[in-house]
């Protein structure tokens, strides 16, 4: 159920004297936006000479849709994101509900201030999703509101919060961007609900005007994928002109109008659209529409567009509100740069008013000089009365006494996973994970709560990434209950595919974007909805590329997931170069907020996976990636130190105290150096075999200690400072992984050892192993080679 659909204000207020005191709140962010930019730009001092920039006509296109939104129609409970462009009229709408500083405000763009875009992690929790990278905060809001729908039918979130309506204010820019339809397309298979995209339809983008008729096509996709299509595409005066004589010739002249002619004469104004107009329509009717007025009229008339019609724009959107459900696009119709001097001109993005302008247009609002950051200066009507309606507009309430970031109960993770029995057996690092996570998804005992929580996903790869076992435990997630007709048709198959609300696997088509903005969200469900779920997202390691700056945008936000990305690597011979990935360990040690593991062997899988479960929960944790492998490795019977494991690397053999020469190795090309270790160990006494699991945590870590010990605490040292301590400083590193050599390189720095790295540069082809680790340097003989040369200059260092 929806919460009902207005609240009625406390201070009773008419409908006329509503729309005055929305129209002076327009007014205000306008200002306050376009301000805030010039401010940063031109009033603050500039230490460094670069551009502040800031985009003053992106903001003034969508004010009414923004203060209709905040103002009238948007409850505490919806979830909105902003575009990215507009984040400084987001700052002043907070600014207003005195939810933001002013201090924040002048410091737009600067460090510590109000960010350009809106950002979760930096503006706080005001905002609900951070926004940037044009398209993927539209499409984040399709993937949390299915979220919203998972979380309510596990019955997982709070009794105390509404549900809401999920509300993206897009560029029209945005719908460029294939993520878009990638997401439209994985929507509409989930029969997503509850979801909004507000159009900012201003028909500019950055470089350029947007070619004419691309809506018609871009409204047949919404409604082709189940959407309601709604355009708001012209204001009260032009609807009232329309219906006069003569009216519909105008009506036609401005639908026939090219986006550019529009556009052009949008911001030469009252002269030249009267010039143009009479040249066309002037024998028409329309022409005493036209004559009757001035030219600043009629400019005013004819830019009179719905996105600028605040009451339009209400009444549009709650007409959809009362519909239902059903998914919304609303098509807006802007100008880029309403209300400014550039309004309309197509290199307006980067914009910014000279000081006149600014000055001029200060005093045309009544804002007297010192007074600029006055939250109610110059507008009509008073403080008090401004002050009581936006306390008593529906989104004036806050959604929680704790505010709109919510927090969950942590899922106790037991202190060890039900691990497969190992000893003796040849298996690989994805095989073990599908065990112990269908081990998990039997849900006995202390795994209960455990299992509950844990929502898989997969881009189309969940069979090959070995989660099936686990979905046939836990089911597949959908709105509506649809069975297995396999099944039901007793045809044999290892799936048993059931979809029911209470499903526990999301099934994505392959569009790896969507896998990350659906992890994202799920990351965000604690914060969102208040309820704990444990996303755990599997794809091909080399297809992470595919969707990096989705997953680059989940960790952003600081989202808490599990990546589990295999196969990987050259190992997975025969699929060829396509399908082998070279720079996913680099990826994971560049990415912020993504811890990254690869382990060899299943028993430290398991410490990293138990790991990874309260890493995802803790509140200096991030998302976790772990990259596996298909090959099957011999496991081995030992005791490990769990500790060093999540560190990122322990001593298999640890090197005698001088020791001249160790080997490293991280993942499956294991055997390769441990045989290479066998037989340099008959030559070479004292000699280390190190197995590195995460060169990610390793590196982080001994950053981390540098900077505390550059900070006065001379003790910190870091794991892979005291883990290299034995050797002697002038001793060698042979390190191996497949994947990029950079990724072990660094080692050398640690104190000042020689490293010779090993592992692919180039793309792969197919083969064999055998073939390829000899081609690309993996294989015994070749560790052996390196190890050699790396001995000598151990013996003779270079000067
Ligand atoms: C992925 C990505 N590519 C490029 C950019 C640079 N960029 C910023 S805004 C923009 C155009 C935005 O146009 P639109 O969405 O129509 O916004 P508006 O006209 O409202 O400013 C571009 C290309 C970006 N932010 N993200
Ligand atoms: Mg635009």
């Amino acid at each position: 159920m929806n919460a009902p659909l207005t609240t009625i204000p406390a201070a009773q207020v008419t409908p006329e004297r509503r729309v005055h005191i929305l129209k002076q709140l327009e007014r205000k962010l306008l200002w306050l936006s376009a301000w805030m930019i010039h401010n940063a730009n031109h009033i603050r001092p500039n230490r460094d000479g670069l551009k502040v920039g800031g985009h003053q006509a992106s903001c003034a296109s969508s004010i009414s849709i923004l203060a209709a939104l905040y103002f009238e129609i948007a409850r505490p409970q919806d979830r909105i994101a902003v575009k990215p462009h507009a984040g400084p009229v987001f700052h002043a709408i907070n600014y207003l509900f005195g939810r933001q500083t002013r201090e924040k405000m002048a410091g737009l763009r600067q460090f510590g201030g109000a960010q350009p875009y809106p950002s979760r992690t930096k503006d706080g929790p005001e905002v609900d999703f951070s926004t940037g990278s044009v398209g993927l905060g539209v499409a984040m809001t399709s993937f949390s509101a299915l979220m919203a729908d998972y979380v309510r039918l596990h019955d997982l979130g709070r009794d105390d919060i509404l549900q809401g309506r999920h509300i993206a204010i897009a560029g029209d820019a945005e719908l460029d961007e294939g993520n878009i339809y990638e997401a439209l397309l994985e929507g509409w298979k989930h029969d997503i609900r509850n979801l909004w995209w507000i159009v900012d339809y201003n028909r500019q983008s950055l470089d350029s005007v947007v070619p004419d008729r691309l809506f018609g096509r871009i409204e047949g996709l919404f409604r082709d994928m189940g959407w309601n299509v709604v355009t708001i595409k012209y204001g009260r005066k032009l609807q009232a002109a329309f219906a006069r004589e003569g009216g519909s010739a105008l009506r036609r002249w401005i639908d026939d109008c090219p986006n550019s002619l529009y556009s052009a004469l949008t911001f030469q104004g009252g002269t030249a659209w009267r010039q143009t107009l009479l040249a066309d329509l002037g024998r028409s009717k329309a022409r005493a529409i036209i004559d009757e007025l001035t030219d600043d009229e009629l400019g005013a008339l004819m830019t009179n567009l719905g996105g600028h019609d605040i009451e339009t724009m209400i009444e549009t959107l709650r007409a959809a509100e009362a519909d239902g459900d059903q998914p919304t696009c609303f098509i807006a119709y802007t100008i880029k740069g309403m209300g400014l001097p550039f309004a309309g001109h197509k290199d307006n993005h980067a914009g910014l008013m000279t000081k006149e302008q600014m000055e001029q247009f200060r005093a045309d609002l009544g804002i007297r000089p010192g007074h600029e950051w006055d939250p109610f200066e110059g507008l009509d009507a008073s403080e008090e009365e401004l002050r009581a309606f936006l306390r008593d507009c529906p989104f004036g309430t806050p959604l929680t006494p704790e505010g709109r970031r919510l927090t969950a109960p942590l899922v106790p993770v037991p202190a060890a996973l039900p691990v497969p029995r190992l000893a003796g057996r040849k298996i690989s690092t994805q095989g073990g994970f599908g065990e112990i996570l269908a081990e998990i998804g039997r849900g006995q005992g202390a795994l209960k709560e455990l299992a509950a929580h844990i929502m898989t996903t997969s881009p189309d790869v969940t069979v090959s990434t070995n989660l099936g076992p686990w979905v046939n435990r836990r089911g597949i997630f959908d709105r509506h209950t649809r069975n297995d007709v396999f099944r039901d048709g007793k045809l044999a198959s290892a799936q048993r595919w059931g979809m029911s609300p209470t499903g526990q696997h999301i099934e994505l088509g392959i569009a790896e974007q969507n896998l990350f903005l659906l992890l994202g969200a799920a990351g965000l469900t604690p914060s969102m909805t208040g309820a704990r779920v444990l996303p755990i997202g599997t794809v091909y390691d080399p297809f992470v590329n595919r969707g990096l700056d989705a997953l680059i945008y989940a960790c952003y936000q600081d989202a808490r997931f599990l990546l589990v990305s295999t196969p990987s690597g050259l190992t997975l011979a025969p699929e060829g170069g396509q399908h082998q990935s070279v720079n996913t360990p680099l990826i994971g040690m560049a990415a912020d907020r993504l811890a990254s593991f690869e382990p060899a062997h299943v028993d430290e899988l398991a410490i990293l996976l138990r790991h990874a479960f309260e890493h995802m929960q803790g509140p200096d944790g991030s998302a976790v990636w772990l990259r596996l492998s298909t090959r099957a490795l011999e496991q081995k019977d030992r005791a490990l130190d769990a500790a060093a494991v999540i560190a990122g690397a322990h001593w298999v053999v640890p090197p005698a105290p001088g020791a001249r020469i160790a080997l490293g190795y991280q993942g499956p090309v294991a055997p390769e150096a441990e045989a290479a270790f066998a037989e340099l160990q008959a030559e070479e006494a004292g000699v280390g075999l190190l197995a590195i699991t995460s060169p990610d945590r390793l590196h982080a870590d001994w950053l981390d200690a540098q900077r505390k010990r550059r900070a006065g605490d001379r003790r910190a040292r870091s794991h892979v400072e005291a883990l290299l301590a034995p050797m002697a400083p002038a001793s060698a590193l042979v390190t191996i992984l497949d994947g990029h050599p950079a990724t072990h390189a660094w080692l050398g720095a640690v104190r000042g050892q020689r490293v010779c790295p090993l592992g692919p540069d180039r793309f792969g082809q197919s083969g064999d192993i055998p073939d390829l680790y000899r081609e690309y340097g993996l294989d015994t003989d070749a560790i052996l080679d390196a190890c050699a040369e790396a001995l000598l200059s151990v013996q003779e260092p270079r000067t």
